[in-house]
């Protein structure tokens, strides 16, 4: 049997998941590759694709939530639950598309990713019956606007990046709403993206009154960001066809595709996946544009 392979498109309400599913499938679909975006998020409100399956067919959040008379959150993370325990509905869909690359869009509720363990069952559900994915992970580029919210994305990624145990890959959304904030950067952009020297961060802590208060609890939280050392970020605009390329790119070796996808390999195909070398100076100038 062949090997499948997909990603898992996660991270906060709001962080571009279901914007981001449309428009990389439809990059994907346009160098040749034969894709099919499947939704697992019950709540989700704006799909732009039409999916090649939906959770909605297995389980309605409005009648989890009237039947069971819960929230939203609760609702979300009880159709997780029953997703878990219907695996093979998951998997038949799946086993259906194994001709396809497959996108998954998540929902976003934060708790499914840091400590709930039913997506990382999933996803190990999915490996054993040959899916082989990465985990796409999606942060706001508001968060570098504040220092506070960007160390606690830098938790939240790490965090989420064990707890789900996949390959992985941090992308930094709306990239092109950056210039709007700009002049509240105190770093350049590279600082965000690379997570260079974390003390400068500390030093922007301590110059403000709230945050300064929690000067060995910030201190405490670098040093486990730093003794990682696992985050990166890769900058997205969804409209921009070459920060796209970046994430295919990084996308593909995390996942594997590159090794074992079975695209045709034609020159730009092979060129497309070289741009994963893509030198610093070369990725830095696409990001001018932006500042
Ligand atoms: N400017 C800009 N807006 C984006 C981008 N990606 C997503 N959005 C917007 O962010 C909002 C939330 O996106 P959505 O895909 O629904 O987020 P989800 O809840 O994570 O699925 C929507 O209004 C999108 O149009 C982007 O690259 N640039
Ligand atoms: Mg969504």
């Amino acid at each position: 049997m062949s090997l499948i392979f997909g990603q898992l498109v996660i991270g906060p309400p709001g962080s571009g998941k279901t914007t981001y599913c449309n428009a990389m499938s439809k990059f994907l679909k346009s160098i040749g590759r034969k894709v099919a975006v499947i939704n697992i998020d019950p709540a989700n409100e704006n799909m732009e694709y039409i999916p090649a399956a939906d959770i909605s067919e297995l389980i309605k959040h409005e009648e989890v939530m009237a039947h069971f008379g819960l929230g939203p959150n609760g609702a979300l993370v009880y159709c997780m639950e029953f997703l878990e325990t219907n695996i093979k509905w998951l998997i038949t869909k799946v086993l259906n598309l194994k001709d396809h690359y497959l996108i998954f869009d998540c929902p976003g509720q934060v708790e499914l990713y840091t400590h709930h363990k039913s997506v990382s069952q999933i996803a190990e559900k999915l490996n054993q019956n040959l899916v082989r994915l990465c985990s796409v992970h999606l942060v706001d580029s508001h968060h570098c606007s504040d220092p506070g919210k960007y160390l606690s994305s830098l938790i939240l990624c790490t965090t989420v990046m064990l707890q789900i145990g996949l390959p992985h890959v941090n992308i930094m959304t709306k990239f092109d709403e950056m210039k709007k904030f700009s002049d509240r950067l105190a770093f350049n952009i590279d600082f965000y993206t690379e997570v260079l020297d974390l003390n400068y961060l500390l030093e922007q802590l301590d110059e403000n009154l709230f945050t300064a208060k929690y000067k060995k609890l910030n201190t405490s939280l670098v040093s486990i960001i730093e003794d990682y050392s696992l985050v990166s970020f890769i900058p997205l605009d969804v409209t921009n066809k070459a920060l796209l390329l970046q994430v295919k790119n990084a996308v593909d070796k995390a996942n594997g595709y590159i090794f074992g996808g079975n695209e045709p390999r034609d020159v730009q195909t092979l060129l497309a996946c070289a741009v994963g070398a893509v030198n610093e100076t070369e990725r830095m100038s696409t990001l001018d544009e932006y500042l």
